[in-house]
């Protein structure tokens, strides 16, 4: 069993840690918490760089080895990071747990070292007709995001 996690930073007031296990070759599972969210969908991602010297802007693109357009958790075409939204309830808060098979921990196209990112706005899961939905879902900024680092 591998495990990373993720410590959320924020230049706003919104914390959150996210935890990562891989069995394996097996998928790999996500489960978090995240408070001081407005509620309704977030975009969630795994973004390529874990750089975080210009804040949550320099974590770079959506982790996307394939070469492919933005989409849906479930797409075929997708970014390997493109993990949905997370949805927020009126407290502000959100609990998860993800399941997906394109976020490996080892292996060449492992995840340790990058970034999850929470976006202000829901992810249109590439179906929005923006000129941004086939790149980023049109998810507005970035609220907060949080280095993957390995966990004993
Ligand atoms: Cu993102
Ligand atoms: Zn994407």
């Amino acid at each position: 069993m591998v495990k990373a996690v993720a410590v959320l930073g924020s230049s706003d007031n919104v914390k959150g840690t996210i935890t990562f296990s891989q069995e394996g070759d097996g998928p790999t599972n996500v489960s978090g918490t995240i408070s001081g969210l407005k509620p309704g969908l977030h975009g969630f991602h795994v973004h390529a760089l874990g750089d975080t010297t210009n804040g949550c802007l320099s974590t770079g693109p959506h982790f996307n080895p394939a070469g492919k357009e933005h989409g849906a958790p479930e797409d075929a075409i997708r970014h390997a990071g493109d993990l949905g939204n997370v949805t927020v309830g009126d407290d502000g808060t959100t609990s998860f747990s993800i399941t997906d098979s394109q976020i490996p921990l080892t292996g060449p196209n492992s995840i340790i070292g990058r970034a999850v990112v929470v976006h202000a706005d829901p992810d249109d899961l590439g179906k929005g007709g923006h000129e941004l939905s086939k790149t980023t879902g049109n998810a507005g900024g970035r609220v907060a995001c949080g280095i993957i680092g390995l966990q004993g």
